[in-house]
């Protein structure tokens, strides 16, 4: 073949998505002079203007995708905010084109020891937490994935001892061969049922993780996550809200004191940690079982776990008025972290709740609303479906919009309650994300109340 039939012929990789993961995959394969087409389904990608300037010399396509952009593509890297069910995907399946995720190309890259994270909820929390306490004990770390730096962005000129990755379930569809020194799956409840046909598909996906995993750390009390398949080569380590047996990491009540142990060896007392409730709890038992499945002596970390305060937006206290407390868990972007929240604040809660609610089963809230709930103030795509599973065990109050949620539930408050944003649901139908959401309930309650 003569060297223009050849340029002629030249494979393009495919990278759909033109978020963070997208331009991580661009950025990296550039350095490799690999032919890229970079595509989107939305006529504006946010990014749109980015990835202009950074990718001149790539193709460029935004707008509803068509069959004609797998022309010449041997392999796709496809953004997690894309279904692999997305017709382009399965018809480039269909033709024997390659396609993977982001985390796929960082498996095959990456020369040091990698530490996996995932599950329904406390991911960020146990990823940061873990980082922390292991540069406590003195190893370098480069931390990223879901939490938000994308993994291939960690692969720099000097690599850390340690990569330590959130993964959601999204990711862990499109990766075939990482290979982690410690994995954990931290709990599984229902979310993105918009993505999957049910919880066991969604499991399934979470499940991948502990595959070629040395060390696999299993929550012993959620049966999801401790009947999933493992390694008979693995060791496995567990973690349990329980008195813990030998080898295992729980809760050991001593008189009136709860103290987090490894087996009978008690190694903090939880009123030693300025992390909030019974969930982080379990978070802090997880990540001190990752750090003695990866070899590191405990004690050394233990200064980390004390001083670590929890991230922004998880059940992170806003202020306290005329004496109601405003708690704002706008990361609970699903039932079961919603549950948790309401579960763990002392006294009586109004709720704030209600956005996107992903096609959820809404109705495992009842129980944790049940006595526990004075009013449950309605917002958001799913308000209408909320009120229909909750109007019978409180009082349903709709609104349209956040502000007026703040000012409502100040009205619905009585003295000893906590407010809490909890939404139970994403943010994206009103909000950028998440953390708008959290911002701006916190703007409104410090305005409402002169702070
Ligand atoms: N989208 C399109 N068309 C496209 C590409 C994307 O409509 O062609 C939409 C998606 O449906 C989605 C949005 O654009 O609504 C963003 O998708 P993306 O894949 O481009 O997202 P990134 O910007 O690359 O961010 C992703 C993760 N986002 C998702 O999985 C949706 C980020 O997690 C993650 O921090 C980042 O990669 C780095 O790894 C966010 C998230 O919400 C925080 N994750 C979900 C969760 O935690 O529940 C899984
Ligand atoms: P993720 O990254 O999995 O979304 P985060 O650490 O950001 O998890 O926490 C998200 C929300 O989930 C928090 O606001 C809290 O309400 C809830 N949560 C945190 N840890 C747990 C846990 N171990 N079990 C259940 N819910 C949790």
């Amino acid at each position: 073949m003569n060297m223009c039939a050849q340029q002629f012929e030249a494979k393009v990789t495919l990278i759909v998505g033109m978020g963070v993961t997208g331009m991580s995959c661009a950025r990296y394969l550039q350095q490799q002079d690999v032919v890229l087409r970079i595509v989107d389904s939305r006529e504006q990608p946010p990014m749109w203007a980015d990835v202009r300037s950074q990718f001149a010399d790539c193709e460029l396509h935004a707008g509803a995708f068509t069959s004609k952009l797998l022309t010449n593509v041997n392999r796709i890297l496809l953004s997690p905010g894309v279904a692999l069910a997305e017709p382009l995907i399965q018809t480039a399946m269909q033709r024997g084109i390659e396609v993977i995720g982001d985390i796929e190309l960082f498996a095959r890259n990456v020369k040091k020891p990698v530490i996996a994270i995932t599950g329904s909820n406390g991911k960020s929390t146990v990823t940061t937490l873990l980082g922390e306490m292991f540069e406590a004990a003195g190893l370098s770390v480069a931390v990223g994935g879901n939490l938000g730096i994308p993994a291939l962005d960690l692969l720099g000129e000097k690599d850390p001892d340690v990569f330590i990755l959130e993964l959601s379930s999204f990711q862990l569809e499109t990766t075939t061969s990482l290979k982690t020194a410690v994995s954990v799956v931290l709990n599984v409840s229902e979310d993105h049922m918009d993505r999957y046909p049910g919880l066991a598909a969604y499991a399934e996906s979470k499940s991948r993780v502990y595959s070629r995993s040395r060390c696999c750390v299993i929550n012993r009390d959620d049966v999801c996550v401790s009947s999933m398949p493992f390694d008979n080569k693995a060791q496995r380590i567990y973690f349990t809200k329980n008195a813990p047996s030998e080898n295992e990491f729980g809760l050991r009540k001593v008189n009136s004191d709860t103290f987090l142990c490894y087996g009978s060896t008690k190694l903090i007392a939880a009123d030693e940690l300025k992390l909030i409730g019974q969930h982080n709890l379990l978070n802090a038992l997880a990540a001190l079982a990752l750090t003695k499945g990866f070899g590191i002596e405990i004690e050394k970390t233990l200064p980390a776990l004390k001083r670590f305060t929890g991230l922004a937006h998880r059940c992170q206290w806003v202020i306290e008025h005329n004496n109601v407390r405003w708690i704002n868990d706008s990361k609970a972007t699903n039932v079961g972290a919603a549950q948790v929240a309401i579960e763990s604040m002392p006294g009586t809660v109004v709720l704030i709740a209600g956005g996107d609610g992903k096609d959820a089963d809404f109705s495992p809230l009842r129980s944790s609303i049940k006595n526990k709930v004075r009013a449950v103030v309605l917002l958001g795509k799913d308000a209408a479906r909320m009120q229909e599973v909750l109007h019978d065990i409180t009082e349903c109050h709709r609104v349209d919009d956040l502000q007026t949620a703040v000012i409502r539930a100040n009205e619905l408050a009585q003295a000893g309650d906590t407010v809490l944003l909890a939404p139970a649901c994403a943010s994206l139908d009103m909000f950028k994300n998440y953390m708008q959401r959290g911002e701006l309930f916190t703007r409104y309650v410090q305005d409402l109340v002169g702070a």
